[in-house]
């Protein structure tokens, strides 16, 4: 039994982490740091411990005090959200050797995804489609050339510590392999402390589609439907929608059945996001992601499943509320990311918001923790809301996140808002049709 949950997070997750727990009748523990002390989910929670001063590091990165401060409260569960810990397979092992249980897959699957050459090879020999590359890592440049000569040209050299876009180079032709494969060796050192690489054919023109899957410890997988996350802008998704825009219901079937087959084969447990780049009708898996995710929420929207309270109930043990049977598609979801950056140049705009009014009415949620008279500290990533609608086909999603987006007031800081209302009027956009490239030159031409 999950009696009590320490949150190791901060911002709308960590609330949106409260909820799911004050609606199982389970106590809640924030933990935060100096700069957070007023933050409103730390004004919910049924406990509070202050971990340290503002930087992350000392915060919530810090695993010491994280451990204390559940230990001191009495938590018998950790959440950690996303980003800070929550793909750390040491910090998930300590906490299950302090008799704490982990809400979140096992340590030993958190390491396996983190290890991108790993989780290919891992992924191909369950039978999920992988991008067409090396067997394995790649460390000598004949090798590399070797390769490359193999699949064509181009080729994307990643380092396999990386992931999210962090570490990658290009190679256009014969000519560049080999001062590609250097730069990305060391490149992968420097950032990593790690110079493994592999290489993968490069896939020109994807979109970036995700499944997101759902397993308990019984060996129950069920997957539920994708999210096309194409729109991004420098790996920072801006904008995400479920179901994708042009993908056909039999290929989500298809891609869904070797999903859940290969986790259901792995022993996973917990809620994961398996990623695919999708071109011309094919799915290639990328990475995947052993956490809860930001744009979660989409995926709620359209199956009615409330992911965390899942992702609950299978740490303590239970089994998953429902079978594939169960879960069903309904209409249309979109999020928007709100973050404090102009809207120009994406520059953080932290500062205090004068005044504050969030939209609503049917189909409407926003996922925020800030208030009027919130200050957005500079210390941490920029996000301040998730404005997530629903509608019966994507026609309505969109007529109705246009009303709302303008409905909202968000006083006294520059927000991302103008982005996402300039989206909204933009033919391409609108008929669905872009790829993991089409936001930078949209950006780029506004900004002219
Ligand atoms: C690729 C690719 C093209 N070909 N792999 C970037 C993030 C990381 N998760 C994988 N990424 C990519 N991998 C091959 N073989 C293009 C990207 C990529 C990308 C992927 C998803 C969303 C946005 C992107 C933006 C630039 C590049």
């Amino acid at each position: 039994m999950i009696e009590k949950v320490l949150i190791a997070n901060r911002g709308e997750i960590a609330l949106r982490i409260h909820r799911a727990c004050r609606e199982m009748g389970i106590a809640t523990v924030a933990v935060h740091s100096t700069a957070d002390s007023e933050a409103m989910w730390v004004r919910l929670a049924d406990e509070t411990v202050c971990i340290g001063p503002p930087e992350a590091n000392k915060s919530y990165l810090n695993i010491p005090a994280i451990i204390s401060a559940a230990e001191v409260a009495g938590a018998n569960a950790i959440h950690p959200g996303y980003g800070f810990l929550s793909e750390n397979a040491r910090f998930a092992s300590i906490v299950e050797e302090h008799g704490i249980t982990f809400i979140g897959p096992k340590p030993e699957h958190i390491r396996a995804m983190g290890d991108k050459v790993l989780a290919k090879s891992t992924m191909k020999e369950l039978g999920v489609p992988v991008v067409p590359g090396s067997d394995g890592a790649v460390d000598k440049v004949e090798d590399a050339r070797e390769v490359a000569e193999a699949i064509g040209y181009p080729v994307l050299i990643k380092a396999s510590a990386g992931g999210g876009g962090r570490g990658m180079k290009v190679a256009q032709g014969r000519q560049e392999i080999d001062q590609a494969f250097q730069t990305a060796r060391s490149e992968a050192r420097a950032a990593f402390g790690d110079d493994a690489v592999y290489i993968e054919k490069f896939v020109a023109t994807p979109r970036h589609i995700e499944v997101q899957i759902m397993a308990d410890a019984h060996g129950n997988v069920v997957h539920l439907g994708e999210r096309d996350c194409s729109l991004q802008r420098r790996h920072q998704k801006i904008l995400e929608e479920a179901p994708s825009p042009q993908l056909h219901p039999d290929a989500r079937e298809e891609i869904g059945l070797r999903v859940t087959t290969a986790i259901q084969a792995l022993g996973y447990r917990g809620a994961g996001t398996v990623e695919f780049l999708y071109a011309d009708g094919a799915f290639y898996f990328i990475e995947m992601n052993t956490r809860l995710q930001v744009e979660h929420p989409v995926t709620e929207m359209i199956t009615g499943i409330d992911i965390v309270q899942e992702q609950i109930r299978v740490a303590a043990g239970e089994p998953l509320s429902y079978t594939q049977s169960d879960v069903s598609f309904a209409g249309h979801a979109i999020e928007c990311r709100i973050n404090a950056e102009d809207p120009l140049t994406f520059a953080p705009a932290p500062g205090t918001i004068t005044d504050y009014h969030p939209p609503g009415g049917l189909g409407v949620r926003v996922d925020s923790a800030v208030y009027a008279g919130y200050r957005v500290p500079p210390f941490y990533d920029s996000l301040i809301a998730k404005l997530v609608v629903h509608g019966a086909t994507r026609e309505e999603c969109l007529m109705r996140l246009n009303r709302a987006l303008e409905e909202y007031v968000i006083g006294g800081i520059r927000t991302t808002t103008p982005i996402h209302q300039a989206l909204m009027v933009n033919d391409e956009f609108r008929d669905g049709r872009y790829n993991i490239h089409w936001l930078e030159e949209f950006i780029e031409q506004r900004a002219e």
